[in-house]
């Protein structure tokens, strides 16, 4: 068995893949973006250049869902990824597709506007991504009740989809406390060792999100570099000096033990576009989060 696996540690969907493979033990070669040769290879076998990518003895398989199926299918493991019963499948397919249709490409889309070199969109992106995330927050609250993961009592392939795209959703647009339901998940999510795992291997990538935010009523009264209103220029070194406090990594780290620390959660990254430049950043205006709280009250 020769795996390979073309991917970015701090990549929503090369994490959604990671947890498949962490989670059922698969050796594979991991050929980490990060290396420019990676990436030239990457390029030669799938044009698209989008990641993740799995090579399994020569043969090319993009697609983060159908990776894991083809994980699934060929090299086995304890957690079966979709469901026997055909039916049963089709719902776990259906919920795949809800969290990186719905979730995930929601909370994309404001991160590449901020990233982009205009920009000119960013506002716009981030009010959408606020109204799409806002409903698929409330239709999860309900979906999640008597639930312990996205399908019921055991890991799924929708668990796989839920972990980065939920993780990174809540940096972008915060689950408010009035959807208890989801954030008991996503905290249950954090304390899955595969995905704590993927969590913290991303880590030291966090400068790669174009903004970083804290939430909660002490963190609307700081004045704090972190909140610099929308449009501040940093520099990349100040901005890594903002962006990496070691309180706030305990504090994840103590979320990624399934405690959710009180206020003031960092907010960070989802996903990389490897053509932009980094040092474009982009400071969001005041958190929303109190205003979601209204809205759904
Ligand atoms: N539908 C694809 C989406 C993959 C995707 O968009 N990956 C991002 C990284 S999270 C990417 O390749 N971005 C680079 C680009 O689009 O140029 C999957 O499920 O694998």
């Amino acid at each position: 068995m020769s795996l390979t696996l073309y991917a970015h540690p701090f990549s929503s969907y090369c994490q959604k893949v990671l947890v498949a493979l962490y989670e059922n033990d698969v050796p594979f070669e991991y050929r980490t973006l990060e290396d420019p040769s990676a990436m030239a290879e990457l390029k030669a076998r799938w044009p698209f250049a989008r990641f993740p990518v799995l090579v399994d003895a020569g043969n090319t398989i993009a697609e983060s869902t159908i990776i894991i199926e083809h994980l699934m299918l060929k090299h086995g493991g304890r957690v079966r990824w979709l469901p026997d019963d055909p039916l049963e499948a089709l719902e776990v397919r259906f919920l795949d597709r809800f969290f990186d249709n719905d979730v995930m490409t929601a909370m994309q889309k404001p991160v590449f506007e901020a990233i982009r070199k205009d920009g000119a969109r960013r506002d716009e992106a981030m009010a959408e991504a606020r109204r799409v995330l806002d409903l698929a927050y409330r239709w999860l609250e309900q979906r999640l009740e008597g639930r312990t993961w996205a399908a019921g009592e055991t890991l799924s392939l929708a668990d796989c989809a839920a972990a980065p795209s939920l993780f990174y959703a809540d940096w972008v647009h915060p689950i408010a406390p009035v959807f208890p339901q989801l954030r008991a998940y996503r905290s249950r999510l954090l304390a899955w060792p595969a995905f704590a795992r993927a969590v913290d291997e991303a880590r030291p990538f966090r400068q790669y999100f174009p903004w970083v935010r804290r939430t909660g009523t002490e963190a609307n009264r700081q004045t704090s570099p972190a909140c610099e209103p929308t449009g501040t220029q940093t520099s990349p070194s100040r901005q890594n000096a903002i962006q990496h406090p070691r309180r706030n990594d305990q504090q994840e780290r103590s979320e990624c033990r399934g405690q959710l620390p009180p206020i003031e959660r960092v907010r960070e990254p989802c996903a990389e576009r490897r053509d932009q430049p980094r040092d474009r950043r982009h400071q969001p205006e005041a958190d929303q989060a109190d205003v979601t709280d209204r809205q759904w009250r």
